[in-house]
């Protein structure tokens, strides 16, 4: 179910919740991958002596705190556990396909850039206000509607526990270009950070904002030029969330000439980090396999 038409909501307003569509055996296969994670840093805090249990029976959201105990958790410690077969089939089953191609078209590529996050309470201050392109640098909003960024909770991401934020129709204000830089791998700097998310807080502040609450099983698809944020967790419990990119799949796009400077901005920044991608439909409905992916990986350079 969405909470209106979905293609339509997108064009308008820039994102388009979609309700209780991903099946829950898809998120408890990630869970548990995180939950073998927790296990690792569990074990690895006994033998530190920090902790004296590895608190099994505790659910994802109330373990971090409990193995991690005092110790900070980096924003992007648990990124690289998304490089998984569990993850390859969240993004090629067809309950998440189909919403993107309501919005890209038959043929469909994970571009390699996801994030895991812990959003945990009391402790990370949540991810400021901000478009996705302004971090792509100048030239990559040429593509910006043959792209889709989707946000899926694992748990249940309520306004009490830091569910995102968004300025409908604001991906129609182009990019917010002051802070952008031209070759943005070597120029992404935590000064230029700063910068986009102050301008991004300015503009959020004139604007009239909208609080998303999801429920495990929702997703959010939205245009990377939507300005948003994650807000404050104020619950007892982490929220645990994917946030993925995907693009129509360029070699079966006809493209003007400003798109395909757009795919080639938008490529290099992904070769310059080393994002291995995936297709996760083809037009006849396969997909490439986790095999696939982990080859190319590894010919890449890339693995995790
Ligand atoms: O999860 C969050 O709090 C922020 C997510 C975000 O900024 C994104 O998905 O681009």
């Amino acid at each position: 179910m969405t909470d209106t038409n979905g293609r339509e909501t997108f064009d308008e307003q820039g994102f388009a919740v979609h309700r209780n569509v991903i099946p829950g055996a898809l998120l408890d296969a990630l869970c548990d991958v995180i939950d073998q994670h927790l296990s690792e840093l569990a074990a690895a805090a006994m033998e530190a002596g920090e902790i004296d249990c590895a608190h099994r029976d505790l659910p994802i959201e109330k373990r971090l705190p409990a193995v991690a105990g005092a110790r900070p958790v980096s924003p992007r410690a648990f990124d690289k556990l998304l490089f998984c077969r569990q993850t390859r089939d969240l993004m090629c089953d067809p309950s998440l396909t189909a919403l993107l191609t309501d919005v890209l078209g038959p043929d469909i590529t994970y571009q390699g850039n996801g994030h895991l996050r812990a959003h945990t309470p009391g402790r990370l201050v949540p991810v400021p206000w901000h478009q996705d392109a302004q971090f792509y640098g100048h030239g990559t909003e040429l593509m910006a509607h043959r792209m889709a960024q989707v946000w899926i909770p694992l748990v249940d991401a309520g306004e009490d526990r830091g569910c995102l934020a968004v300025v409908p129709g604001s991906h129609r204000w182009g990019l917010l270009s002051e802070a952008v830089g031209e070759d943005n791998v070597p120029q992404s700097t935590r000064d230029r950070q700063l910068r986009i998310y102050q301008l991004g807080a300015t503009r959020a502040r004139e604007s009239a904002v909208t609080l998303l609450p999801m429920a495990r099983g929702d997703v959010v698809v939205f245009n990377s030029l939507l300005l948003h944020t994650g807000t404050e967790n104020r619950s007892d419990s982490v929220r645990w969330s994917v946030d993925l990119r995907f693009e129509a799949t360029r070699e079966f796009q006809t493209l003007t000439h400003a798109e395909s400077m757009g795919y080639a901005a938008m490529h290099r920044r992904l070769m310059g980090r080393g994002y291995v991608p995936l297709r996760v439909r083809a037009a006849d409905g396969g997909a490439e396999t986790w095999a696939t992916w982990q080859e190319r990986a590894r010919r890449m350079g890339s693995v995790a």
